[in-house]
């Protein structure tokens, strides 16, 4: 309702600022008077304007920031976001000075100058020095903001060091998965080819590939014992379609098992297509405190954004690719409850709740998506505990308990000369979680 009433008034005024000119073009014209003609008393006006505009301008702006400054992110909590934050600090700094001198300049001469009668107006076609020093100065800051920045960026995106603790972030409409590299300390190879119910992130071990395989022979099967019926054309085509679908990605699959075993062949151990069986695939996403962490980022669908708003870290999620981002956090998600201006602004939250009649909230650090990627983009959030490295630890000791595959990669060696459909069911018993 005051939706309404306010729109209506908004529409009201546009009237009558519309008819109000047309009332002064009319007696413009009644007293005789051109359009185009402008009289001192106009241009002491418009000087006057001039002078009365930066009190406006600056005041909304000084306003914005008292008003609006404690509505900004807590402290930063990783030595990445204390930099990010020293950086756009230094930005602030030299941008605002810069807005308010400027614009003043601008506006007291524009007032200042306004047309007189008895002043004639200085030519100056060209002057080198002037052009120099606005040249040369801007670009001098520049140099410096952009130097800093990608020392910043560096310290983000630059290489992490060996003991780096490694997680995943598997993004897609409209979720997040982590994925931990289990007792190896290595994460497995992944191709989509592989995705199924039982493994949505396309890990690749041999027991998946049989696995794969076999769910595409059984779909063909299945398929062509429907076709045996008496079915419409156009279904008959659907199937036909889907067959030959199923054959060319069955031909991709035993491309991809020969990849593998050619880079086992070729690297032994070390192979990444060993290091699958292992890995933790979790809804829990886990980090050690002021330890170095290297997040590797993909996605299933389309293009998300990895946004830890509180370590102000971000990095795209691009299918096809695997992007990464570093971080040391600085400070435990218990400890973070505890910061003043966390509590404050969950005591503001909670009000409104209280009020709205919802449950309590507490503060969590937030793994954000970041692009807008369709209907439930604004619920594609996952909380990260950020623990002691003890905690941590524990944590990753107790889901190391429960791999992608319930065998030791070591115990199963790939099986060099597999068939293309292995017994069903043994495979999945292999896939559940061993349990605790
Ligand atoms: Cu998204």
């Amino acid at each position: 309702m005051t939706k309404l009433l306010i729109l209506i008034v908004v529409v009201l005024g546009i009237l009558a600022v519309a008819q109000l000119a047309r009332v002064y073009e009319l007696t413009s014209k009644l007293r005789g008077k051109r359009e185009e003609d402008i009289s001192d008393a106009d241009n002491r006006m418009n000087a006057t304007l001039m002078w009365l505009f930066p009190i406006a301008y600056f005041g909304f702006f000084i306003w914005l920031v008292v008003a609006y400054g404690d509505k900004m992110l807590p402290v930063a909590a990783s030595t990445q976001g204390a930099d990010t934050d020293a950086l756009l600090d230094f930005n602030w700094w030299i941008l605002i000075p810069v807005f308010f001198l400027t614009n003043l300049l601008l506006f007291y001469y524009a007032g200042k100058y306004t047309y007189s009668k008895d002043r004639r107006a200085f030519w100056q076609p060209h002057n080198n020095k002037l052009e120099l020093l606005w040249t040369v100065v801007p670009a001098l800051v520049l140099f410096v903001i952009i130097i800093y920045g990608l020392n910043t960026w560096q310290q983000i995106t630059g290489p992490a060091s060996p003991e780096a603790v490694q997680v995943e972030l598997y993004a897609k409409q409209f979720d997040w998965t982590a994925r931990y590299p289990g007792k190896d300390g290595v994460l497995g190879a992944t191709d989509y080819r592989l995705i199924n119910g039982d493994n949505p992130l396309g890990i690749v071990t041999a027991n998946a590939i049989e696995k794969r395989m076999a769910e595409i022979a059984q779909e063909k099967a299945e398929a062509k014992t429907a076709l045996e019926g008496l079915l419409p054309d156009s279904k008959v085509e659907e199937l036909e379609h889907r067959i030959a679908y199923l054959d060319r990605m069955a031909a991709r699959i035993v491309n991809l098992r020969m990849v593998m075993q050619q880079d086992i062949k070729a690297n032994g151990a070390a192979s990444t297509y060993l290091h699958g069986a292992d890995d933790v695939v979790t809804k829990d996403f886990y980090l050690p405190v002021r330890k170095e962490a290297l997040i590797l980022i993909r996605s299933r669908d389309i293009i998300h954004s990895a946004f830890i708003p509180h370590l102000r870290i971000q990095m795209n999620a691009v299918p096809g690719m695997t992007t990464s981002m570093k971080v040391v956090p600085t400070i435990t998600t218990d400890s973070m409850r505890t910061v003043p201006e966390v509590m404050r602004q969950v005591a503001e939250i909670n009000a409104q709740r209280q009020a709205e009649g919802k449950g309590e909230y507490t503060f969590d650090f937030l793994l954000l998506c970041n692009k807008i990627c369709g209907a439930s983009h604004y619920n594609m959030q996952m909380p990260l505990i950020v623990t002691t490295p003890d905690e941590f630890d524990a944590w990753v000791a107790e889901a190391n308990k429960k791999p992608f595959e319930g065998a030791e990669p070591a115990a199963e060696p790939a099986p060099v000369d597999s068939s293309m459909t292995a017994p069903k069911d043994s495979m999945a018993v292999a896939a559940l979680p061993s349990g605790q």
